[in-house]
C-alpha cells in the first residue's frame, strides 16, 4: 500500500462537545463529562480540551479529577444525545465511501480508493468531510490520512483537536523513527517495559532488530512490532457487516492463579468487549474464551446461546461459565481472553422468546458451580464483579 487512500476519522472531546454544544455558556471551558450519577467513585469519561490542560482524563477517577481541576464544570453522562450525534456523523462518512469501519461511537476508518472522480483526492475528501461535519453538527473532528489503518490512525492524533495531518509514503520514516513505542497497537504498559529492558522507547529502535530476533523474543507480539514500527500495515477497512467478532485478550505480566483475580480480568474485559458491541449497535449469539498456561499449550472454548447479547454482565457470566464447566482454571494462566461472535445488528437480533427458559438454565448452571465449587467461591466472585461496576 503507497498511495494515500484510507482516512482515519475521530470527533473531538466527543461527550465534552456535545455537551459544549447544548450550552454555550460552556464553550471554553473546563468540563468533565463522568458516569451517569457523577459520584466520585465513578470516572471520567472524557474531558475538554480545556480540562485536559490540568491533566484530566479518560477513565481518571473524578475524585482525581475534582482535585486536579476543582473548578472543572462536572456533568453527567447524556448517551442518547451523543448517539444522536454520532448518527449524524456517520451519515456524513458513509456518504463518501461505502466502506466505513466503525471502531467506535466517535471513530472511524475509510477506504476512499476509487472514490476520486466523485470527491476529490483523498486529501481533498477529509478537508470536505471536516467542513461538513461542523456545518451539520457543529461539532470537530480531527482526521487523518494516510496509506494505511495503522498511519492513518496515529496521523488524526498528531493534530487534535480539529486536526487534518497526512503521512505520505516518503514522510514513515521521519514521522515512525521518534514515535514512542507504546503508541503502537499491542505495546501496553507490560510490553512496553519489557521493551524498555532494551532500551527500546522510540518505534525506531525497533528497525536495527531483525525479524528472526523479535519473533523469537517476544512471538507474534514481536513480528507484529517489527512491521508496525516501519509503519507497514496490511489489514483491510472492513464495514460493519464484515465484523465478525469482538473480542479481548491479556497476557499477564505473571501466570495467575488466583480464581478471583482472574473473574476480576474477565469482567473488565467483558465491559471492554460489551464497550465495542454497543458502541457498534451490535449483538452476538456465541461468547468464547481462550486461555494460554505457562508451557504456552492454549485452548479455546465457546458456547451458542439462543439470545443474542451485548451486555457485559451476561458477557461475564457465560465466559466464566465456559472457564468453570471446562476446568480450565486448574492450572495458572498466562493469558486469559474472551470474545462475542455471531454478530447480528442490535434491534435485528430474534425476539427473545425464551427467556424464562434461559433464566432458569442460567440459575441451574449456577447452582451446579456452587454445588462443584462451593458457595463461596461464586459470591466472591460475584462481590469483585459488583466492586469493579461501582
Ligand atoms: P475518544 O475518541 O477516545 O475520546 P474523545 O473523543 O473524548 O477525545 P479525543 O479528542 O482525544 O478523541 O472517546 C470517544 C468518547 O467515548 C468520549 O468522548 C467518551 C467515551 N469514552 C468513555 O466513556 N470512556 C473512555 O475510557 C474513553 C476512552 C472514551
Ligand atoms: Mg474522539
Amino acid at each position: 500500500m503507497d498511495k494515500l487512500q484510507i482516512l482515519h476519522a475521530d470527533m473531538d472531546a466527543f461527550f465534552s462537545a456535545v455537551e459544549q454544544r447544548e450550552n454555550p455558556e460552556l464553550q471554553g471551558k473546563a468540563v468533565i463529562v463522568g458516569g451517569v450519577n457523577l459520584s466520585n467513585r465513578g470516572v471520567v469519561s472524557t474531558a475538554s480540551y480545556e480540562a485536559r490542560k490540568f491533566g484530566v482524563h479518560s477513565a481518571m477517577p473524578i475524585a482525581q479529577a475534582k482535585k486536579l481541576c476543582p473548578d472543572g464544570i462536572y456533568l453527567p453522562a447524556r448517551h442518547g444525545l451523543y448517539k444522536a450525534a454520532s448518527k449524524e456523523v456517520f451519515s456524513i462518512l458513509k456518504r463518501y465511501t461505502p466502506l466505513v469501519e466503525k471502531l467506535s461511537i466517535d471513530e472511524a476508518f475509510l477506504d476512499v480508493r476509487g472514490c476520486e472522480r466523485l470527491y476529490g483526492n483523498p486529501v481533498e475528501i477529509a478537508e470536505k468531510i471536516k467542513i461538513e461535519v461542523k456545518k451539520k453538527t457543529d461539532l470537530t473532528i480531527s482526521v487523518g490520512v494516510s496509506v494505511n489503518k495503522f498511519l492513518a490512525k496515529l496521523a488524526s492524533d498528531f493534530d487534535k483537536p480539529d486536526g487534518l495531518t497526512v503521512i505520505r509514503k516518503k514522510d514513515i520514516k521521519s514521522f515512525m523513527r521518534h514515535l514512542d513505542i507504546d503508541k503502537i497497537w499491542g505495546v501496553g504498559d507490560v510490553f512496553a517495559a519489557k521493551l524498555a529492558e532494551k532500551n527500546i522507547y522510540k518505534a525506531g529502535d525497533i528497525w536495527p532488530y531483525s525479524l528472526e530476533e523479535l519473533k523469537n523474543n517476544y512471538g507474534k507480539a514481536g513480528v507484529k512490532l517489527f512491521f508496525l514500527s516501519r509503519g507497514i500495515d496490511n489489514r483491510d477497512v472492513k464495514s460493519r457487516s464484515e465484523i465478525k467478532s469482538v473480542s479481548h485478550e491479556e497476557t499477564f505480566a505473571d501466570n495467575i492463579s488466583d480464581q478471583d483475580k482472574l473473574f476480576a480480568y474477565l469482567f473488565k474485559m467483558s465491559e471492554k468487549v460489551s464497550f465495542r458491541l454497543h458502541s457498534n449497535s451490535l449483538k452476538g449469539t456465541t461468547v468464547f474464551i481462550k486461555v494460554r498456561y505457562s508451557d504456552f499449550n492454549t485452548y479455546s472454548r465457546q458456547q451458542s446461546l439462543k439470545v443474542a447479547i451485548n451486555s457485559s454482565e451476561e458477557i461475564y457470566q457465560r465466559a466464566k461459565e465456559l472457564l468453570m464447566q471446562n476446568d480450565l482454571l486448574t492450572k495458572p494462566l498466562r493469558l486469559l481472553g474472551l470474545g462475542v461472535s455471531n454478530l447480528c445488528q442490535e434491534g435485528q437480533e430474534q425476539l427473545n422468546l425464551f427467556t424464562d427458559e434461559n433464566e432458569d438454565q442460567l440459575d441451574q448452571t449456577i447452582d451446579q458451580l456452587k454445588r462443584k465449587y462451593g458457595f463461596d467461591k461464586i459470591s466472591r466472585a460475584r462481590k469483585l464483579y459488583l466492586n469493579n461496576d461501582d
